[in-house]
């Protein structure tokens, strides 16, 4: 079934399903769509997607999938990046929810802030410092499951590390230091080091 991605290329929640996708070796269509000026708010985007963000999955018999974790868990649903073990899918869920709540809203919208010009304003050094608190320890959390094994979900690579890795190998981006998280740098290599893996193919400019 022919499938399309809605999203915009620097984003990596989007980059999460390109990553998937990609190990997936299955084929797509990018809709490249901005989430920053508004496009992703339009009432033609919205009849798509209500919440107006990208990324978003569209198969042709027009069902509609939102949110990267979601989407991630759907596509390697059978493959051998989603565990059918009951304890170990617990686990890469444990790191999806981790993600959305303790990660991605900090190393992810602290990048935002400090790479795009038009959210310079909300770049308050409160805010910055705040983020930066709330990143490191995100940081922490994994390197203390990563001092002892190799992937964050036990058994193998999972979507879990593949959404994990999105945002946390731009970090640097958005001000943050993985020197003292050694653990990181070194599943950061793993990952990036295994058959299939595609980059972002985004530098902020
Ligand atoms: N929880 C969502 C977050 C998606 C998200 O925040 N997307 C951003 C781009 S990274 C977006 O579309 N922002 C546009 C907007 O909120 O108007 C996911 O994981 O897919």
């Amino acid at each position: 079934m022919a499938v399309k991605l809605y999203q915009q290329q620097d984003s990596g929640n989007c980059y999460k399903v390109r990553l998937v996708l990609a190990h997936l070796g299955e084929d797509f269509e990018i809709v490249d769509i901005n989430a920053n000026d508004g496009s992703t708010r339009t009432a033609e985007y919205r009849a798509i997607n209500p919440n107006g963000k990208v990324p978003l999955l569209a198969f042709d018999d027009g069902r509609t999938l939102a949110e990267s974790n979601a989407i991630a868990l759907y596509l390697a649903h059978g493959s051998r990046f989603l565990p059918d073990d009951p304890w170990r899918l617990a686990k890469v869920h444990e790191w999806l929810f981790f993600e959305q709540y303790s990660h991605e809203p900090a190393i992810a919208v602290r990048r935002s802030l400090a790479i795009y010009p038009e959210r310079a304003a909300q770049a308050t050094r409160e805010r910055m410092d705040r983020l930066l608190a709330a990143g490191n320890q995100a940081l922490e959390v994994m390197a203390a499951t990563l001092a002892d094994r190799d992937w964050l979900a036990p058994g193998g690579p999972t979507v879990a590390d593949f959404c994990l890795y999105a945002y946390t190998h731009m970090a640097g981006e958005g001000g943050f230091d993985l020197n003292p998280f050694p653990p990181v740098e070194r599943w950061l290599e793993r990952v990036s080091s295994l058959p299939g893996h595609v980059e972002l193919d985004w530098r902020p400019g």
